[in-house]
């Protein structure tokens, strides 16, 4: 019994972690395009800089304390989000550019 219950254990951890997406947000013209994003607990987003020259970050100030680094045009910077909620962001050198994700 004890050994049907690892079994289905790591098949629903398999299962979610199979499950989960990857969502694709794109920096240009200091936008972050789409502004609002929905995605599913445990997926990852992936921040793709589309500038010509100039750089930005993702900075979620409610989860962390730290700025992140920049990055330049054609780098990306990925989070992952475990757990459901509404989060904002925004670029540290640029407070005016913001965005969202929403996590069911
Ligand atoms: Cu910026």
């Amino acid at each position: 019994m004890k050994k049907l219950f690892l079994t289905l254990t790591v098949l629903v951890i398999s299962l979610q972690s199979a499950l989960a997406e990857t969502v694709y947000v794109d920096i240009v013209k200091f936008e972050f395009t789409p502004q609002q994003i929905t995605v599913n607990a445990g997926d990852t987003v992936i921040w793709t800089n589309r500038e010509k020259r100039q750089y930005h970050n993702v900075w979620f100030k409610a989860l962390d304390s730290e700025e992140p680094d920049i990055f330049f045009p054609d780098e990306t910077y990925q989070r992952t989000f475990p757990e459901p909620g509404s989060f904002d962001y925004e670029c540290g050198p640029h407070p005016k550019m913001t965005g969202k994700v929403i996590v069911q």
